[in-house]
């Protein structure tokens, strides 16, 4: 590995002798190095794009320059963290077979796994909610899917029904509870398709994982810097962000707390959301999809519990996994926070009337 990030750092200019690095991150995708340059104050992250799973890389990278070109024209002063070419001008370097990108690391920012204040939840939800506020002239159906059907619920829910049908007996015994939960809850998948092709549901430019680590704040103040992490900028319907942040801001814990009395919902970091998506969105969006803001979490956590389960049931091929049951506890671990989410449904909705309202 050391030869290769060698030679990839190479090919942005980048010699042998003045640079160290360090893994960096928690994805689960793209493997993540922070690289220090000996000498110069600027530092950089350095990705491997995981091929698996993005077949064609340089749809990622044509995406990000589609934007960054749209916004440097019409909104100069934002911060869009595009890669840096390399020195025959690439937007990536392709070295042993994989593709991989430069961008600069921004100074004095901090990333986070998990939010310990409402404050943050808002910071990101406004910086999310930018993002495709500024990209609202911007004809999403340019971008081309860096994964087809990412956020499909009708294609998640398909592969789930193939992977039970292929699945090794044993695991669909082991599963059955969870498996039983994912065939209730397609009513979720209904409604969404009773809606999906309203023009009042219009295609917009979403990031597709706006979890926390994917946010960066200042150090000093807290304050929302930019978004990083642009492998699936391309065209979505506005549940994939608000409904990913609803996901993975509400609980206390991630995905993997394998204790589900530790699973429930904070209202305030939902509040902190709403408040945060609709002081940019709130102007852009439509009545019909102001009437699905809530939906988003549904949508969303039964999506991820969908994915988790599918892999389970394909033999971990997907996620990277600790230990062979992981995906199942992910999946447990999904399916108690979507019912927290039910639970709460009336007060959850009483405080998106309010926050329209205001
Ligand atoms: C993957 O690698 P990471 O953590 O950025 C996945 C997301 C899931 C997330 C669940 C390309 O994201 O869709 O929500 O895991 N990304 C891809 O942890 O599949
Ligand atoms: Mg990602």
């Amino acid at each position: 590995m050391n030869n290769t990030i060698l030679e990839v750092l190479k090919a942005y200019g980048i010699g042998a002798d003045q640079v160290s690095w360090r893994t960096f991150g928690t994805g689960h995708i793209n493997s993540t190095y922070l690289v220090s340059v000996e000498g110069q104050n600027e530092q950089f992250i350095l990705q491997s794009i995981n091929q698996k799973v993005f077949n064609n890389p340089l749809i990622i990278a044509e995406n990000v320059r589609l934007v960054s070109s749209y916004l440097r024209e019409h909104h100069p002063s934002y911060l869009f963290v595009s890669s840096i070419p390399t020195i025959e001008g690439d937007e990536m370097a392709f070295v042993d077979e994989t593709f991989w990108r430069l961008t600069t690391y921004i100074s004095n920012s901090i990333a986070y796994d998990t939010l310990s204040d409402p404050n943050q939840a808002f910071e990101a939800a406004e910086q999310f909610g930018r993002l495709s506020k500024l990209l609202d002239g911007f004809d999403a159906s340019l971008l081309r899917p860096s994964i087809p059907g990412f956020h499909d619920l009708n294609l998640r829910y398909e592969q789930f029904k193939v992977a039970l049908d292929n699945a090794n007996p044993s695991l669909k015994e082991i599963a059955n509870e969870q498996i039983e939960k994912a065939l209730r809850h397609s009513f979720i998948l209904e409604y969404f398709n009773s809606y999906s092709n309203s023009p009042d549901f219009p295609d917009r430019v979403m990031h597709h994982d706006t979890k926390i680590s994917n946010m960066l704040f200042e150090k000093e103040t807290n304050k929302g810097i930019c978004v990083i992490d642009l492998d699936t900028l391309m065209a979505g319907k506005f549940i994939s962000d608000l409904g990913d942040m609803m996901r993975t801001y509400l609980c206390a814990h991630s995905e993997n707390e394998a204790d589900i009395d530790k699973i429930f919902i904070r209202i305030e970091y939902f509040e902190a959301i709403i408040k945060g998506y609709l002081k940019e969105m709130g102007s852009i969006l439509t009545s019909t999809e102001k009437e699905l803001i809530l939906f988003s979490g549904k949508y969303l956590i039964y999506m991820q519990a969908l994915r988790f389960l599918t892999d389970y049931l394909n033999g971990n091929i997907y996620y990277p996994v600790a230990y062979p049951e992981q995906n199942l506890v992910r999946t447990v671990n999904q399916f108690k926070l979507l019912s927290e989410f039910f639970n709460k449904e009336k007060i959850l909705q009483s405080i998106v009337d309010r926050c329209l309202k205001a």
